[in-house]
């Protein structure tokens, strides 16, 4: 009987996800194809454009978004996608940022440099943050919560055989193609009617509290193709008339080394969905909550480097408002941050290299809160605001490893091991 290993399951897993995304979001498949053709333009005309990556693995990689409700739905994450070989990575703090979101995230992923070159599809996995009560007051905390505990997003049986697949390291052919398909439908838009009452006091909150909270499923929020180019990316969506968001987020085109991760995106088309209203009478209606996103990625940085950048964007804020006037001024403070080589990178141990040799840079496999939570942003109608107080809660890295009972892994860490 032919045996499925964890790896090229997780490349299944990524190949369907992606089908069915493409099935539900046209515009996406459209993103797909401009990627792989600037990735194909791109290898062609630069040698080394594969340093980062080869052009197999960059033309196949995908990260997703999914959102859930509570630690219960994280942990069922958790154990879902360890199936497939992919572990929670890193923890970031949305409701830090500007405009503050109300989640709480990981990514899971591949952690060991073979697995992530033989696919490194991964999903940044947000977490309603419930407990905060400068978002919810403590009679919505409660009905937020019964609803969330009462929902199942997972059949049982699904997460019993992601349990006995991560067990046993490997599924047969014919049980991996129904694991497959099963995975997958849980992420799929629902059918089902959604109570209108409950998602329009829900959107008054925040449009995210809504998408999370205002349904009994969850879904593929977006997924993300990998480009080399980026900036001939945006041109070319643009030209094909995509409207896409006024900037790029992260790191500027410039002419050194290219570190981390930039992202851009556009807002997907209003979605059909059903609701129900407090007669029970079902109508259509529609929601935009879902998107395109795309990426390039660059050099993984070390702790130092990250400083760096961080200080970099924070020069950038002082110098500009937002958007397009913002993204000259990134481009203006970089090179006061950043050596234009990958030799004064790894001479100034600001990036990881394998071995130290600027010629083998390692990728950035993780994600940037601050670019995150304007990915949130650019599909919301509206953001959401504290309505003030203390947070009375203390959601961390520690904290979430608890109450999913799963190790959460330090990046710095993995970054650290690859590059010896
Ligand atoms: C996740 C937003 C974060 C990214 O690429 O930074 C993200 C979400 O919208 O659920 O996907
Ligand atoms: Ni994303």
């Amino acid at each position: 009987m032919v045996r499925i290993e964890i790896c090229e399951l997780r490349a299944q897993f990524a190949a369907a996800l992606s089908r069915m995304y493409g099935a539900e979001v046209p515009a996406y498949t459209t993103l797909v194809n401009v990627s792989s053709e600037v990735n194909r333009d791109y290898a062609a005309l630069r040698p080394g454009a594969e340093r980062l990556g080869s052009l197999d693995r960059v033309t196949a990689e995908r990260h997703g978004a999914i959102r859930v409700g509570s630690a219960r739905e994280l942990a069922a994450v958790a154990d879902l996608f360890a199936a497939f070989g992919m572990y929670p990575v890193g923890f970031y703090d949305l409701r830090d940022a500007v405009p503050p979101v109300p989640v709480v995230s990981t990514a899971f992923r591949p952690v060991d440099p073979d697995k992530l070159a033989h696919n490194p599809f991964r999903v940044f996995t947000s977490m309603l943050a419930s407990a905060d009560t400068r978002f919810f007051p403590a009679g919505l905390r409660r009905r937020v919560d019964r609803f969330l505990d009462e929902r199942q997003l997972f059949d049982p049986a699904l997460i019993d055989e992601a349990q006995r697949v991560a067990a046993e390291g490997g599924i047969s052919a014919d049980r991996a193609e129904r694991f497959v398909a099963a995975a997958v439908a849980a992420f799929a838009l629902s059918r089902e009617p959604i109570d209108r009452a409950w998602y329009e006091e829900l959107t008054r909150v925040s449009a995210v509290v809504a998408d999370i909270a205002g349904v009994r499923s969850t879904h593929i929020n977006h997924l993300t193709p990998r480009v080399l180019d980026i900036d001939e990316l945006y041109r070319r969506m643009t030209a094909r008339g995509i409207a896409m968001i006024d900037a790029i987020q992260g790191p500027p085109h410039w002419n050194g080394p290219d570190v981390l991760l930039r992202q851009t995106s556009f807002r997907a088309l209003a979605e059909p969905r059903r609701f129900r209203d407090s007669k029970g009478s079902v109508t259509g209606g529609t929601l935009r909550v879902r998107f395109g996103e795309v990426e390039a990625r660059g050099v993984a940085l070390t702790p130092a480097g990250r400083q760096r950048y961080d200080d970099a964007m924070a020069a950038a804020d002082r110098a500009a408002a937002s958007g397009a006037a913002r993204q000259q001024a990134v481009e203006s403070v970089w090179p006061q941050y950043f050596p234009a080589s990958d030799a004064e990178l790894a001479a100034q141990k600001l990036a990881y290299y394998r071995h130290g040799d600027p010629s083998r840079p390692i990728v950035y496999e993780d994600f940037l809160p601050r670019s995150a939570a304007g990915i949130f942003r650019s599909n919301l109608d509206a953001d959401a605001g504290y309505i003030g107080g203390p947070t009375g809660t203390d959601y961390s890295l520690d904290w979430m490893a608890g109450a999913i009972g799963h190790h959460i892994h330090d990046p710095y860490t993995l970054y650290e091991k690859a590059s010896t």
